[in-house]
């Protein structure tokens, strides 16, 4: 049984839709990351940062950190997603989104969403950050199926609830075409609808 230590957030959805599309058995542990949980002793030994998600897989005993390195695990002990003739297109663009897309639109939110009105500087630069984020991604789905290729993949699992904030980002998805097509086939996938209410069995994904 794996247990996912995790928040109701697009780093944490990553990890319960990867368990869902690979159908095992997990438990979720909830970790109030607005109310300092992260920060407790207990929490610091199997997450040296102090973020979500984290997992223990409680066959072997084995603890991960960072979602990217979660969802590769879950990918080599499952067989799914993350097809070996593929690793090296795979592997860039799931860095991809944990070095760059996941924390420029992080700013997006904390700048545009949470706090606006507090600084023009941050306002403006993660707007045309996140701005060209949806272009870039859109000129490639507009040559792949997938972010990778024809396959969806582990990368598509990591990105897909970050754009699923798109109400937040203030871009208008719909302008995005290709973006677009992509969001609206991985929203209609059932493992995905599971997986993004895993703290909340209403919450809906936001239409495109
Ligand atoms: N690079 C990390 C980022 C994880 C992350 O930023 N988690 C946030 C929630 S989305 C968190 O735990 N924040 C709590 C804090 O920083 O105090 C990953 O991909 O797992």
């Amino acid at each position: 049984m794996i247990e996912l230590f995790s928040a109701n957030t697009p780093n944490g959805k990553k990890i319960s839709i990867m368990l869902e599309e690979i159908g095992y058995n997990y438990k979720v542990t909830k970790v109030d990351i607005n109310n300092g949980d992260q920060f407790k002793e207990d929490f610091k030994k199997i997450s040296p940062f102090s973020k979500i998600p984290v997992i223990i897989d409680h066959k072997n005993d084995k603890t991960i950190f960072e979602s990217g390195a979660i969802l590769i695990y879950l990918a080599e002990k499952s067989g799914k997603f993350y097809n070996e003739k593929n690793r090296i297109e795979i592997n860039q663009w799931l860095m991809a989104q944990v070095g760059y897309v996941g924390p420029m639109l992080g700013q997006h939110h904390q700048f545009h969403h949470y706090n606006p009105g507090k600084s023009k500087f941050g306002e403006e630069r993660y707007f045309k950050i996140s701005k060209r984020i949806y272009q870039e991604l859109d000129e490639v789905l507009l040559k792949s199926k997938f972010l990778s290729g024809n396959d969806y993949t582990i990368a598509d699992i990591a990105t897909f609830p970050w754009i699923a904030r798109h109400e937040w980002h203030d871009l208008g998805l719909k302008n995005y075409k290709n973006l677009t097509r992509w969001y609206d086939e991985i929203s209609h996938r059932e493992a995905v609808k599971r997986g993004f209410a895993f703290m909340n069995n209403n919450e809906l994904i936001p239409k495109s």
